[in-house]
């Protein structure tokens, strides 16, 4: 077992600055080497350039992180999870005063290590970071079950007590978001953590370890590996120590936790997978433009690399024309590059692997005879060796094309045209999905109709790619089990014990 110390290093931010991040496993409150001693490249999205590397953890340091987890778990009587409610909500609140101070810096290096445009990573994610926190800090000391008065005489009521400890696995779209939406909600409600970042996308997380440290959660209550999802990752979904996994990433990995838990120790799961979502445009909407201009942020966002993203356009036949032509010239003037430049509306997508996979969709599309309206243009060359990508659209696009039933994950949309409502519904449910959807319209019963036959987690109305740490988010069918956000996420967290009591 390692427990040798590993120093910061310093990584150079996409905006120039040098900045010095730990790279070690977090555990117990120490930034360690990992048992194996490997390490893992960093790369610069926008350059295709290695940065610096971090500390591989693999089975081995799961196994470490996840002692030191039960141990603080089970410290003093559960000190953490039973006792010190208010307490926990107070190291929270300290954890989002440090993120705030430090907001400037940690966009930059979310920007650097994903692509993503600095101001959303500032404005977006590391502030969504700084809520998400606070807002889990006032549930710290609310957790309450209920009193029954089933039989006379007898005292009834439950008690809502943590799971012990939660293992989370995290995606590259929003590392630190992710970091903030999985273990704000387990720690206040006084669950230890062992949490995985992406191997693309590890740095956020890591600087928060210092915060966290700083702030003074006790050692062991929350710990990081950075590794690789077949080893590190599966090491969760296999342990047998864990009681909970909470996972976000792809349909076929999260099928493999699900086989892990019925294999291992039936740990309770839950999934936020993909999407494949359809946003729908009557004719009947107040502004055609403005819907175009929701469609483009639909898709654009973080460079289409988002599970809600609005992928599948389906617009009433009576307006497609003058859709299409709108939102084809949004998408034109997209401006492609580097993500610390004030002017880029796009930045590049995370990874090599991913812009082939990305590349595959496009090429699949093409060859399932759909026609490329704009874009499925290479820009890495152009663009200096970055992994960029151009918007891209395609029309005509027929029921059976692969395209419309796979996650592409990238600025890549299709446009299906309609006639009536009940079409509408039938190819909005038609793929296995059902994460979210859009519905533009200006008729009340319209919308409402459309809101109970669409078969997703979220339905937005006049709306695009709005979600909140407040609001229950999740998916029907196959876009996952459970749901993250609002209050509803902490009961993931939350064994109900009933007493029923004759004293
Ligand atoms: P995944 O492989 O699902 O990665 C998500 C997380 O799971 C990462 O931390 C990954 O580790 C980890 N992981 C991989 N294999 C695992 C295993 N056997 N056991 C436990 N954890 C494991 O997604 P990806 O390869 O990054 O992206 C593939 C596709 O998934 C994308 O194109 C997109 O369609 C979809 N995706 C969806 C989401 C959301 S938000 N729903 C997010 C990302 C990707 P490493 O990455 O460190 O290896």
């Amino acid at each position: 077992m390692s427990s040798k110390a590993l120093e910061s290093t310093t990584f150079r931010l996409g905006n120039g600055k040098d900045v010095r991040i730990p790279i070690g496993q977090f555990i117990n409150n120490e930034f360690v080497d990992s048992v194996s001693g490997a390490r893992m490249d960093v790369y610069n999205p926008a350059t295709g350039k290695v940065i610096g590397q971090v500390s591989e953890g693999d089975g081995a340091d799961v196994d470490v992180a996840v002692k030191a987890a039960r141990a603080a778990y089970e410290k003093d009587n559960r000190a953490w999870g039973f006792m010190k409610h208010y307490e926990r909500g107070v190291l929270l609140n300290k954890l989002a005063d440090l993120i705030e101070a430090n907001r400037e810096e940690l966009a930059a290096i979310e920007a650097t290590d994903t692509g993503k445009l600095y101001t959303q990573a500032l404005n977006r994610d590391i502030m969504g970071v700084i809520k998400t926190i606070r807002y889990y800090a006032g549930y710290a000391d609310k957790i309450m079950g209920h009193t029954y008065n089933a039989i006379p005489g007898v005292n009834a009521y439950t008690k809502l007590e943590p799971m012990g400890v939660c293992g989370q696995v995290i995606p590259w779209n929003f590392p630190a978001s992710m970091w903030a939406w999985k273990i704000a909600p387990a720690l206040a409600t006084g669950n230890a953590v062992v949490i995985k970042s992406a191997e693309n996308t590890p740095l956020s997380a890591l600087k928060m370890c210092e915060y966290v440290r700083e702030a003074g959660f006790p050692p062991g209550v929350f710990n990081l590996i950075t590794g690789r999802g077949p080893t590190a990752g599966q090491a969760i979904a296999d342990h047998m120590d864990i009681d909970k996994v909470a996972f976000t990433g792809s349909g076929p990995v999260g099928r493999k936790i699900l086989e892990a838990s019925a294999k291992s120790n039936l740990k309770r799961v839950t999934l936020e997978l993909g999407g494949k979502s359809p946003n729908i445009i009557f004719d009947d909407v107040k502004s055609v433009k403005e819907a175009a201009e929701w469609a483009l942020y639909g898709i654009e966002m973080n460079v289409g690399q988002v599970c809600v993203a609005g992928t599948r356009i389906l617009v009433q036949d009576t307006i497609a024309e003058e859709f299409t032509a709108e939102f084809t010239k949004l998408m034109s003037a997209v401006k492609v590059g580097d993500p610390f430049d004030p002017s880029t509306t796009q930045g590049p997508l995370v990874s090599a692997p991913h812009w082939d996979r990305v590349n595959g969709w496009v090429k699949i599309a093409c060859e399932d005879g759909a026609t490329l309206a704009l874009g499925g243009k290479d820009l890495r060359e152009e663009l200096g060796g970055g992994y960029y990508i151009s918007p891209t659209i395609f029309t005509g696009v027929k029921k059976e094309n692969r395209v419309l039933a796979n996650e592409v994950f990238g600025p890549v949309v299709s446009i299906q045209t309609f006639s009536t409502e009940e079409e509408a519904i039938e190819e909005a449910n038609r793929t296995s999905y059902g994460l979210a959807s859009a519905v533009f319209s200006n008729n009340y019963e319209r919308i409402q109709r459309m809101n109970d036959a669409i078969r997703a987690g979220t339905v937005w109305n006049n709306i695009y790619n709005f979600t909140s740490f407040a609001i229950p988010f999740g998916g029907y069918k196959e876009s996952g089990i459970g749901r993250e956000s609002g209050e509803a996420v902490l009961y993931n967290y939350l064994e109900t014990k009933a007493v029923i009591s004759n004293m």
